[in-house]
Formats: structure tokens, sequence, C-alpha cells
């Protein structure tokens, strides 16, 4: 572990600071104000290295949907088709990245970003899912990877973030079969292959449970006046629980092969772990009864992909669980589902559930979120920054992670440009500093946190809500593509050079 001596001189200073904060309130000569500021702000400061990263995602904004001889992905289709997206959008031309990387890339450079995490959008590598690879897709990725290192900016790529070629949904129903898991092995196999001299860390899949949960079964919502609407995403189909339990564990189990697949492609320093929104259940009260609540509740909701993947076991609720059917496994699948990781990554933006302990098994108890409880622009958005600590510190007592990046965080507004040109997004800088300060109060416990990725790097195509939903912290506007730096992007420039909340 690089950071881990580190970690302990944080500690330590940290301890130090405690003790000396207080002096100047119990003696009788103050210490001079400047030294105070100066212990108090390296208490404050993340670890040396700390990655400052922003995010996207390859449907979200490149753009050039069919160009170059990329295939069609189950989103263009989708997207095309009238009534599944918000005002019909759709990502055909998005933030036009694709030809406007360069500029991009400059952009993250200006805010002081030193990682980025973006996509693949595997129909640009394979047009029909497998067989002979696209040349001018895999260029693209080593052009925008050049100039990424180019400006000091480490890439981070993720290899799946929704956009499955369409070919394979319709050879083979996508991810309920056992066909994709081994399609997106060979997949990642060739891009550690291609961009190994580029690309040293690789994130397999992004949200299992959200593609998997929203695009393989969807929701029922009653609207007022009691109709009934069904809200889903690509690929739009509506299986059964117990359906959706197979398709759960092709989707693990294509991960723990994409993981073989880039160790044995890849050159020897090539990392790889996932980037999961790991539902994080989150304690009422500091106390270690409630906490215990908390990591077992956290462990029994996420049975069906972070556990599985960390323990290589399904828990025997899951199993159990009435009428949802049990998936079909065996236990060398379990195994490579299970395959080593180097880190894991988390999406936090909400805690999923608070929870207190109980007498009665499985020895939590969930509480209700009070209807007053404030949220951010997104209907599904808690705000409760307490989960930026909880998260990590829940990966690293349950599973022993000694790795981990915050993948995502990051929040949609009302952003608006003002008279003056300017977007002021002050309640996205409030999200942001009250998530980081919980962040950085976990890395001074010694929790090993190697790195943030802010959701998102610009506005895009928040998927079915369109381009209405903005959780960039630069503006776009998409009838010019002309990129405004929100006021959170100052703040952000400023705490990613200073390494410390601000
Ligand atoms: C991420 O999704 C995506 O990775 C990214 O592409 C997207 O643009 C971004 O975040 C912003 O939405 O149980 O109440 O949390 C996060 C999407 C939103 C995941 C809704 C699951 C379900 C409702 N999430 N959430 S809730």
């Amino acid at each position: 572990m690089p950071f881990s001596s580190t970690r302990r001189q944080f500690v330590k200073v940290a301890a130090a600071t405690a003790v000396g904060a207080m002096v100047p309130s119990l003696s009788c000569t103050p210490a001079p104000r400047k030294e105070i500021e100066k212990a108090q702000s390296s208490a404050r400061q993340f670890p040396k290295d700390f990655y400052w990263g922003v995010a996207t995602s390859s449907y979200q904004i490149e753009g050039a949907w069919n160009e170059d001889g990329k295939g069609e992905s189950i989103w263009d289709k989708f997207a095309h088709t009238p009534g599944n997206i918000k005002n019909n959008d759709n990502g055909d031309v998005a933030n036009d990245h694709y030809h406007r990387y360069k500029e991009d890339v400059a952009l993250m450079k200006d805010i002081n970003a030193t990682a980025y995490r973006f996509s693949i959008a595997w129909p640009r590598i394979f047009p029909q899912g497998t067989g002979t690879p696209n040349p001018k897709g895999v260029d693209f990725y080593k052009r925008l990877t050049d100039e990424l290192r180019a400006k000091g900016v480490e890439p981070f790529a993720t290899l799946y973030h929704w956009d499955l070629p369409q070919a394979l949904q319709d050879k083979n129903g996508g991810w309920v079969s056992k066909d994709t898991a081994k399609a997106f092995a060979d997949y990642g196999g060739y891009i550690a292959e291609q961009l190994g001299d580029r690309v040293k860390h690789y994130f397999t899949i992004n949200e299992f449970a959200t593609f998997v949960e929203s695009g393989y079964q969807g929701l029922e919502v009653k609207m007022g006046g009691g109709k009934k609407i069904h809200i889903g995403a690509a690929p739009g189909l509506r299986l059964s629980d117990a359906e959706l339990k197979q398709v759960r564990h092709h989707a693990v189990l294509g991960h723990g092969l994409a993981v073989q697949a880039i160790r044995a492609k890849g050159p020897a320093a090539t990392k790889v772990g996932f980037a999961e929104n790991t539902k994080m259940a989150v304690p009422v009260i500091d106390t270690p009864e409630h906490v215990k609540a908390a990591e077992a509740a956290t462990r029994e909701l996420n049975a069906g992909f972070t556990t599985v993947m960390l323990e290589g076991r399904y828990t025997d609720a899951y199993l159990a669980q009435a009428g949802g059917g049990t998936p079909k496994f065996t236990d060398e699948e379990l195994k490579t589902i299970a395959s080593p990781l180097d880190f894991v990554g988390i999406n936090v933006y909400r805690p999923s559930t608070y929870v207190e302990p109980s007498d009665q098994p499985p020895g939590y108890r969930e509480i209700p979120i009070n209807a007053s409880h404030p949220k951010m622009q997104s209907s599904w958005h808690i705000l409760d920054p307490v989960v930026m600590y909880w998260a990590p510190r829940n990966m690293q007592k349950i599973w022993g992670a000694k790795s981990i990046y915050i993948t995502e965080n990051g929040c949609a507004a009302s952003d608006v440009v003002a008279a003056d040109g300017r977007v002021y997004d002050s309640d996205r800088v409030m999200f942001l500093r009250g998530c980081l300060a919980e962040l950085q109060r976990a890395t001074a416990d010694g929790v090993p946190v190697d790195g943030y990725f802010l959701w998102s790097a610009q506005d895009n195509f928040e998927w079915i809500y369109g381009y209405g939903n903005r959780f960039g912290i630069i503006y776009v506007d998409f009838k010019t593509q002309k990129r405004i730096p929100k006021l959170s992007a100052d703040w952000f420039r400023v705490a990613a050079r200073q390494n410390m909340v601000v």
C-alpha cells in the first residue's frame, strides 16, 4: 500500500493538532494565531498523492454515435425510441466530446484535476460486440489518453458504463445470457492490451445495481390519480425477480472474467477493480452497536453485487428470499466472481437507509427517512454528507478494502447562466464541501481512500432525464457547445490545489 506510512503520519498530525488546538484556550499564553491556522490546515489535508478527479461516461458525453465505424448501442436504440427519454432527448451529439476532447482535457487541467475517470464505448471497439475490432474506435481512446497524460491528468478507464453493443442484445438478450459475460471479458482483455501502455487503472463495470434493475425490470410508479407508469432504462426489459437474479449473476461473472482477462493481457502494473453504487446503511448514532448494525445491513443490502464480488458467496438470506428464485451458479463461477482486486470503487450520493440495532433478527432495523428530510435537486437525492464518511469506512471494516476510490459523487442543481455570464451553483458548493469534509475525516481516521472523482466534469446527458438534470461543475450550453466553469469549478480548483476542503 503506497499510502500506509503517509496515513499513519496523518493520524499523528491529527492527534497532535487536537491537543495543540486546545492549548490556547487553556493556557495563559495563547499560541500565535498563525501557528494555530497552520496546524488546523495540515490536519484537514488529504493524504499526499490523493487523486482529485472528475468523471464522465461515453454515452453521456461523446456524441458521434455513428461515426468512425461505431456500432449501435442499446442506449442509441432506446433513446431513438420516442417516449423513452424526457423531451425525447438523445446522445447523438451530447457534449460532442468525441470532437472536442482536447478542449475538455484543457478544462480539466484548468481546474487542477489530477485524474479523469471516463468510460470506453464497447461498440466503438467491437461494433458487433465480438469479432473484428474497429481500429478507429481504439484510436480515439489512444488520442484521448495521450492528451490526458500530456497534461498530467491520470486516466482511469471504465469498461462498461451501460452502452452495450445492440448486436449482443439482439443476439442473446444482453446480460440475460452468460455469453455476454464472456464477450465482455474478451473486450476487456483487448483494451488492456491496446491501452496498457497508457492506462494503469481500470474499473470493470459501473453501477451493477442501476443498469440491471432499471434496464431489465424497471419500476411501476403510481402517479397522481392512481395512474401507474413504468420507468425503466435500456434495454427496457421487464423480467421477473427470479430472472433478474440470473442477470445479476451474469453481470458479476462478467466482472470477474474481465478482471482475469485484464490481468492476463495488460502489463504487470495494471490495476483493476469495480465501480459500484454499493448501498450504504448509515448508523443513526456513532456507537459500536449502531455501527455494527449498519455494517450488517450494508452487507445484506448488497448481497447480489458487492458482497458476492468481495466474499465469493451469496448470503443465505439472499438465496432464501421468498419468491425471488435462486440463480444458477457453480463454485468455480463464485471463485471467478471474487477474483482478487487492486481496489474498490464506490459511487456515493446518499445514504440508502439509516439503521439502528435491534433485538430481533437480523440484528438491525431500518428506520424511515423523515418527510421533511432535505434533498438535492434529483427526486431520489436525499442529502446527508455523513455517508461520505461511512461509505469508505464500511468498505474497509466489512470487507477489508485496502485501496478505495470514490468513483462518483456530486449532485444535480438548477443551474442557469446569470446576467454577468457566471453560473452560481451555491448548493453544489455546499454539497461538495460537506461531502469532502466527511471524506477527509475518513482518511484522517486511517480509511485508505486514494482518490475522489466528482460526477461530473461537465453537464451531460442524464439518461432518461435527458439534458434537464445538470450534474456538471462546468456548464454546457447544448445549443452552442459553449463550456462555462461554474462556481463549484472555482471551488474545486482551489481545493484540489491545496489538497483540502476550502
Ligand atoms: C450515476 O447514477 C451514474 O453512474 C451516472 O451515469 C449518472 O449520470 C449519475 O450517477 C447521476 O445520476 O435508491 O433512491 O438512490 C446514479 C443513479 C440514481 C442510482 C437513482 C440509483 C435509485 C434511486 N442513481 N438511484 S435511490
